[in-house]
């Protein structure tokens, strides 16, 4: 009797890159996400095929370098889970995460990225491959900093963030954080690919709510270098830009959590 052996090639047991690894769950949570958004949250995506958005977003990184993910990798997902955001409606943010989804959940008729289909469903999450196996890396993902830019997770939110840009309308809206160095950071998303990537044909506006943070609330945050530069750069793209400090609906959802701060006791 000949006992064969087989030999299992093991996933590697060593933390190949800095960063965490694919979220727990990932392909469960994303389609039950897309069940959620296209059932629910916007009954009238119901006919999207979950199961084909979910297959083409893995589809997007397994099997491939997780270093040399590509905006054509994401192609196919983008294709189908097109959508539109009606006209001035669009609202984008840089360092205000928390507070801009806090507004868009009151005001219904505001959509952040995190409120289209696939922003909703990669929020918050990780996720990577590995060229040498058909399996997700739940042990380690790159780094955006220390490992590679061009990795599978930052390549997805390039592409995602530069397609709801290039689609938008009317006014569009930023929500930006006036209690950090620089509000207007020319690092971030929104400056990188959002502010290059708004059509002036279609966006005669950006309308710029800056807000601080309302335990050191400070001077005109409208009139800092950063906002200025901002103004500059959108001035040569024929975008017309406006800005307004500390937006008073916003500041109210600030008071919720701070409610007996000087700022939010008057009576009226
Ligand atoms: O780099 P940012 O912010 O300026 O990016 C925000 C900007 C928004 O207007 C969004 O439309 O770009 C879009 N966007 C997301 O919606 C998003 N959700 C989650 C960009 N990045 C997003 N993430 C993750 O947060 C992603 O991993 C990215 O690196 C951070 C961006 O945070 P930021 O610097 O506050």
């Amino acid at each position: 009797v000949v006992v064969g052996i087989v030999m299992w090639r093991q996933p590697p047991q060593h933390r190949e890159w800095k960063g965490a690894g694919t979220t727990a769950h990932f392909y469960e949570i994303i389609l039950g996400r897309c069940y959620t958004y296209t059932q629910i949250v916007r009954p009238e995506l119901g006919h999207k095929d979950c199961q084909k958005i979910g297959k083409a977003f893995t589809n997007a990184f397994l099997s491939k370098d997780p270093c040399s993910s590509t905006e054509q990798d994401y192609q196919p997902l983008m294709e189908l889970t097109n959508q539109t955001v009606p006209c001035d409606k669009t609202l984008l943010w840089s360092k205000t995460n928390e507070l801009v989804h806090e507004y868009a959940w009151v005001q219904r008729e505001f959509f952040t990225l995190e409120n289209t289909l696939l922003g909703y469903m990669a929020d918050g999450l990780r996720w990577c491959g590995d060229p040498g196996s058909p399996e997700m890396n739940y042990q380690s993902c790159p780094d955006r900093r220390t490992d590679c830019s061009n990795n599978s997770v930052s390549v997805f939110w390039n592409t995602v963030s530069k397609r709801f840009a290039e689609d938008a309308c009317g006014v569009v809206h930023v929500l930006l954080n006036g209690s950090v160095h620089n509000s207007f950071d020319e690092r971030s998303t929104f400056a990188r690919v959002e502010v290059f990537n708004l059509h002036p044909e279609k966006v005669h506006t950006l309308q710029a709510w800056v807000m601080q943070d309302i335990r050191n609330i400070s001077s005109d945050s409208c009139s800092d270098a950063s906002i200025k530069n901002l103004k500059l750069i959108l001035s040569k793209r024929n975008i017309t830009f406006t800005c307004e400090n500390n937006y008073r609906p916003i500041r109210f959802l600030q008071c919720v959590k701070y409610p007996e701060h000087s700022s939010c006791r008057s009576k009226i």
